[in-house]
């Protein structure tokens, strides 16, 4: 019973930005359960031919393409190239973003401009192209990643918050046009993680690193890979009357107004 419900076998799973960090975490989870993978990057196509390569000797069966979420042509003709050449998009996973850690009152427009085109202007234009197949067929599920600054506000993220907390009602707006069609979109709002993106401020020492591990019931950054089970049940049948629901993978942060120090 379990087997079916969360079986993915041979199902077409696009990641976008799955060449490194939490992306390549989840596609790996949506790999190793039999998803074909289709990895997105846009930095260089070095990047993406290292990561096809690891996905391939983990036994996943993985495709890269390059290009770039914000740009609309772009996105149409290699999502074309993609149901050609791999075949019909099953599953996406609109996780590629960026981060900039700026005071608001000292962040240039162009800089937030740019984080929310990126953020949150990126998952409606690869959404709304991959989604034309989706209705067609009568069968698709996408997942958002959203994240803590889609609830919680800190110091030197607003753009990125703004983006964030944008991304969870395009979820349930995406949820509201689409479930009539079997089409499921949900979101993954990862907790902190330790990745490349987090890096700078999780370095042992740095008052961030103490204050996140202190401010986590779970008393630790996640593990990438605790990401993977989240991302199965929202790829799979087992989440198929789901629709416009954010999952939160955090240690139990949204759960709690945190504590003192030296509790
Ligand atoms: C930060 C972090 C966060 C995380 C994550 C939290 O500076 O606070 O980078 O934004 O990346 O999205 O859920
Ligand atoms: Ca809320």
């Amino acid at each position: 019973m379990s087997q079916t419900l969360f079986d993915i076998t041979g199902k077409v799973a696009l990641v976008t930005g799955a060449t490194h960090g939490l992306g390549m975490a989840m596609a790996m989870g949506l790999g190793k359960s039999g998803a074909t993978i289709v990895v997105n990057g846009n930095s260089s196509q070095e990047k993406i031919d290292n990561a096809v390569a690891a996905y391939q000797k983990e036994g996943i069966t993985a495709f890269g393409y390059k290009f770039n979420v914000a740009d609309e042509t772009q996105v149409i003709a290699s999502i074309k190239k993609i149901e050609e050449e791999v075949g019909a998009i099953d599953i996406l996973v609109n996780n590629a973003g960026i981060i900039k850690r700026t005071p608001l009152v000292d962040m240039e427009v162009a800089d937030f401009k740019q984080v929310i085109d990126i953020d949150l202007v990126s998952p409606f234009i690869v959404s709304k192209h991959v989604v034309k197949g989706m209705i067609a067929r009568k069968a698709g599920k996408i997942i958002n990643i959203c994240s803590m600054m889609s609830e919680l506000g800190r110091n030197t993220v607003g753009a990125y918050a703004a983006a964030k907390g944008g991304l969870v009602m395009l979820t349930k707006n995406m949820a509201t046009e689409w479930a009539r069609f079997n089409v499921q979109v949900n979101g993954i709002g990862p907790g902190y993680f330790a990745t490349s993106q987090t890096a700078p401020i999780r370095v042992d020492g740095h008052p961030f690193n103490d204050f996140i591990v202190n401010r986590t019931p779970a008393k630790k950054w996640g593990d990438p890979n605790d990401l993977a089970g989240a991302t199965i049940f929202l790829s799979s049948k087992a989440s198929d009357f789901v629709n416009g629901h954010i999952l939160y993978v955090d240690g139990g942060i949204l759960a709690t107004i945190g504590k003192p120090s030296n509790e």
